[in-house]
């Protein structure tokens, strides 16, 4: 007699159990609570690791997140460089409805751009507790918007540093007039000469001391300075990568690859001074050193990455946390004989992205749609019920894709560069345009590292009229800045 009812008690157990399962699953957040958020934002890291897109990264602590995640391996950039980018996804408004184009346009307090709140303040404004550290904004920010941001401000704990030192440094290719930016570099001294560690440090100490508050969830916002250049790593992360070993060129780089391309598009691959534009072919010796540094960083972050999400998960609130881990821009280590970002191929505008939601729903799945970084604010705004920011958002809701991860989304991503110089991706293609009106063409079906473009090739007509429908009507004029 008992052990049959011991058996039904398993039975209810585990009935009930799969209620719960269902019940999580079905709605990624409980309508009573709204959940803590976590942004944590790489700095120019591309898909080597983050997708195995080259076979030597090593991301482990990526890897891991990814199994616990939902992973958007189509997620894009709104510019493909720090400035503009952050301006756009903090805002949810694309660069040519603001004019914020470029790195160096310092946009956020100038005349027509300074009454748009950002993420942390909208999240600050609707309740949340808002805790900050690291790269951000990477502009000039008034105090007032400083104070209206954050809770728990750590501001950006330095920079790039630590520089190349001059040993390391790779000769004559300088960058903004300087050698310290160029070379890789494996550092001996204390991890916390890195304002990396230094952030992850913070978000420990918060993480493991902040109690939890369902009245007063958390928005965490961690950006880390790597990998980008300069690349300086910690030692142990340099010790990964056997310089020698390395395989190169990388997957996505191949001889003439330029040659089918616009003027214009061989322009941006030459910015950053025409130092880097061929060294592909002519200095493989920098080029694999450049790639060891590269993928060092990359690991760098990726250990960051991994400490920030294992100081949630000791937390009695993880269940109720929403974190999402991208990156502000791609990356090109050599690719159609570029470094850096700020063009408008595949390399500079793909940021994977891999959610971590709630209760853990459709962990170490992928989900194939296209989305944008700049969809992030009307997601936030969604799920966890904000204020509204006062200005329509470029970006959509993508939480439809938490439930469903297979819904139908028929959006293309928009990547803009600078005024009337932009491209759309969609589930198979790529479309770039210049200012010039000089376009190119990609089919992802068959070309996944955009080698073939078949812009002038009549066969895809239809194709090229489907996305100059999209162009967009209204350029608004730009804060100036940079082109790299
Ligand atoms: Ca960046
Ligand atoms: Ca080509």
């Amino acid at each position: 007699m008992s052990s049959s009812l011991t058996a039904v008690a398993r039975l209810l157990s585990l009935v009930y159990g799969l209620l719960m399962m269902g019940l999580t699953h079905s709605s990624a957040v409980a309508p009573s609570a709204r959940p803590n958020v976590v942004v944590i934002i790489a700095d120019d890291m591309n898909d080597y690791g983050f997708l195995g897109a080259h076979p030597d990264a090593q991301t482990p602590r990526l890897d891991a997140f990814r199994r616990e995640s939902l992973t958007f391996p189509r997620a894009y950039c709104p510019a493909p460089a720090c400035v503009p980018s952050r301006a756009a996804f903090l805002t949810g408004l694309n660069p040519q409805h603001t004019g914020a184009y470029l790195n160096g346009s310092d946009p956020w307090e100038k005349e027509g751009f300074e009454h748009f709140r950002s993420m942390p303040e909208i999240f600050r404004k609707s309740g949340y507790l808002t805790w900050g550290a690291g790269k951000v904004f990477h502009a000039k920010i008034s105090p007032a918007r400083q104070q209206a941001a954050w809770d728990i401000d750590y501001g950006g704990n330095g920079g790039f540093e630590p520089y190349i030192p001059e040993r390391s440094q790779i000769a004559g290719q300088d960058h903004g007039g300087s050698g310290k930016w160029w070379g890789a570099h494996a550092w001996t001294g204390p991890d916390t000469d890195f304002p990396d560690v230094r952030t992850v440090n913070q978000a420990r100490e918060f993480l493991s001391t902040h109690p939890a508050d369902p009245e007063k969830p958390y928005f965490m916002f961690v950006g880390l300075w790597r990998p980008h250049t300069p690349f300086t790593a910690p030692k142990r992360f340099f010790d990964l990568y056997d310089e020698s070993a390395l395989r190169q060129p990388p997957p996505g780089w191949q001889p003439g690859d330029l040659d089918d391309v616009p003027a214009e598009g061989r322009r941006l691959a030459g910015v950053w001074g025409q130092r880097w534009a061929t060294s592909g072919q002519n200095h493989p010796e920098s080029w694999r050193r450049i790639m060891q540094g590269y993928l060092a960083c990359t690991s760098f972050a990726d250990w960051s990455i991994g400490e920030v999400i294992d100081a949630i998960k000791a937390r009695p609130d993880f269940e109720n946390t929403l974190i999402i881990v991208t990156s502000d821009n791609g990356y090109h280590v050599g690719e159609k004989n570029h470094y850096e970002k700020s063009t408008l191929w595949e390399m500079s505008a793909l940021t994977p992205m891999a959610v971590r939601l709630p209760g853990g729903a459709h962990a170490g799945k992928t989900s194939p749609r296209v989305v944008g970084l700049v969809d992030l604010m009307p997601t936030f705004e969604q799920i966890c019920r904000l204020q509204p920011a006062g200005h329509a958002f470029d970006g959509r809701d993508i939480s439809p894709l938490f439930r469903d991860p297979g819904l139908v989304w028929p959006f293309p991503a928009l990547t803009v560069h600078n005024t009337q110089s932009a491209s759309f991706r969609d589930e198979r293609w790529r479309y770039i345009r210049y200012p010039n009106g000089d376009e190119e063409l990609y089919d992802h079906l068959t070309d996944r590292h955009e080698w073939h473009n078949l812009a002038d090739d009549p066969t895809h007509h239809a194709v090229l009229e489907h996305f100059r429908a999209l162009w967009p009507q209204r350029w608004a004029p730009t804060y100036g800045g940079r082109d790299g």
